[in-house]
């Protein structure tokens, strides 16, 4: 097999993306996960100095806690730094220090707190602005007694038995729906409380405890149990209150996108999917700073990606007379056109005859593209990887070349 026709060199199509996008991640060289964000409020610190927190977390940024840890440092824009735990095998160290062995934990100036409510309280106690905790007295005692509760209110139980649970028939599945909405009709009831979108008069602790399980919730009921919180009348308020977290860059940088947490409910809990994914956000597979985003992130890892996918897509199976470099140099060459596009393609069609003009498409090596490209596309994780909106406009670019493969 061979690759003929001419696109952009990599260093061109990075050169180019960065022009698109201020998102930059570190490399971790040799390490999971292989890139780290970079925390918004890092440039404040003056230079030699450690951050003042360093967050524990789980590797693959999966963990809804850690997420309301992660929210909070970055609304309060406070500079810290992350220690990656890999929560299938724990570190000794790390179950000694910590008493429960969960993520997330912190060391607050040296000072250790672990179970995410805690760090986030004590976070206020010790940054006081910008406050995540309103001021007048009242309300502040409302906002205490809300976090609290989200904790021990059984929401986050009913909800997740609602999703995960195989119910032996359609009545139990309806009591666990019933139970689930009334826990939902809770929150609708707390959102009109105070004045605007949010739980209390302004943005608080009390969003950033719920967020990361709606979130999840909104993603995955659709999928698993074809119950959707979106779009439903009933929960009006939680709609305008997705809509308002939505206006908030912080929340960009944290939050994962929803075939991420497809995904995850799939793998890590074997659940078996009834209903469709909610569609990709059109609006942000179009953005031209998520395409660069992901064009840039694509880019600039792209070896960890091509030894990802040679090793885990099974794509090696199409060496002919074991030529596996010829693979590479295919998978690498659909991964550039994959980048090409996100830079290049929006609107237009894609290049033709790519691999010489359709007469002359090899198609072992279109087999390779589209592994390749079927890998990646459901592979990369937000925000492990890149953030929720250029995890979007990876996803839908990666359908838009796979459906130009043959
Ligand atoms: N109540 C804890 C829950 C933390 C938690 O359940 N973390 C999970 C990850 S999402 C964990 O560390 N799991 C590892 C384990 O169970 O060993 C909090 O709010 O921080």
């Amino acid at each position: 097999m061979s690759i003929q026709g001419t696109l952009s060199s990599w260093e061109k199509l990075l050169d180019t993306a960065r022009k698109h996008t201020s998102a930059r991640r570190i490399k971790r060289p040799g390490q999971s996960p292989s890139t780290a964000p970079i925390p918004s409020s890092l440039h404040k610190l003056p230079p030699n100095t450690a951050p003042p927190v360093l967050l524990y977390r789980d590797t693959n940024s999966w963990c809804p806690f850690c997420e309301r840890v992660w929210f909070a440092l970055e609304e309060k824009e406070i500079p810290f730094e992350t220690e990656f735990i890999d929560l299938s095998n724990k570190p000794k160290w790390y179950t000694d220090l910590v008493p429960t062995t969960l993520v997330p934990a912190a060391k607050i100036e040296g000072k250790l707190v672990y179970e995410s409510k805690d760090i986030l309280l004590a976070l206020e106690e010790r940054f006081s602005t910008p406050s995540l905790l309103p001021e007048n007295p009242e309300e502040n005692a409302v906002a205490r007694q809300w976090v609290e509760e989200a904790e021990t209110n059984g929401f986050r139980d009913i909800a997740y038995k609602f999703l995960r649970e195989t119910p032996t028939d359609a009545h139990e599945l309806a009591n666990l729906q019933a139970e689930f909405e009334t826990k939902l009709d809770e929150l609708e009831q707390a959102l009109g409380k105070y004045p605007g979108s949010y739980f209390l008069s302004s943005f608080s602790l009390v969003d950033i405890m719920y967020s990361p399980h709606l979130d999840r919730l909104a993603a995955n009921l659709p999928v698993y149990r074809g119950y959707h919180i979106k779009g439903n009348p009933r929960f009006s308020r939680i709609n305008a209150w997705f809509e308002a977290l939505n206006q908030r860059p912080a929340y960009h940088r944290v939050k994962s996108d929803h075939i991420t947490n497809n995904l995850l409910l799939r793998r890590r809990w074997g659940v078996e999917p009834i209903g469709n994914p909610l569609p990709l956000d059109p609006a942000d597979s179009e953005k031209i700073q998520f395409r660069a985003e992901a064009a840039e992130r694509l880019s600039d890892n792209r070896e960890v990606a091509i030894a990802d996918i040679l090793k885990n897509s099974g794509v090696q199976a199409l060496a002919v007379d074991g030529n596996i470099s010829a693979v590479q140099e295919a998978v690498e060459f659909h991964l550039r056109l994959l980048a090409d596009y996100l830079i290049n393609g929006n609107g237009a069609s894609l290049p033709g005859g790519r691999t010489g003009g359709k007469d002359s498409l090899d198609p072992t090596i279109a087999a390779v593209g589209a592994i390749t490209l079927a890998y990646v596309r459901n592979r990369i994780c937000a925000p492990r990887d890149m953030s929720a909106g250029a995890a979007t406009a990876f996803r839908a670019a990666a359908d838009k070349v796979l459906a130009s493969v043959y």
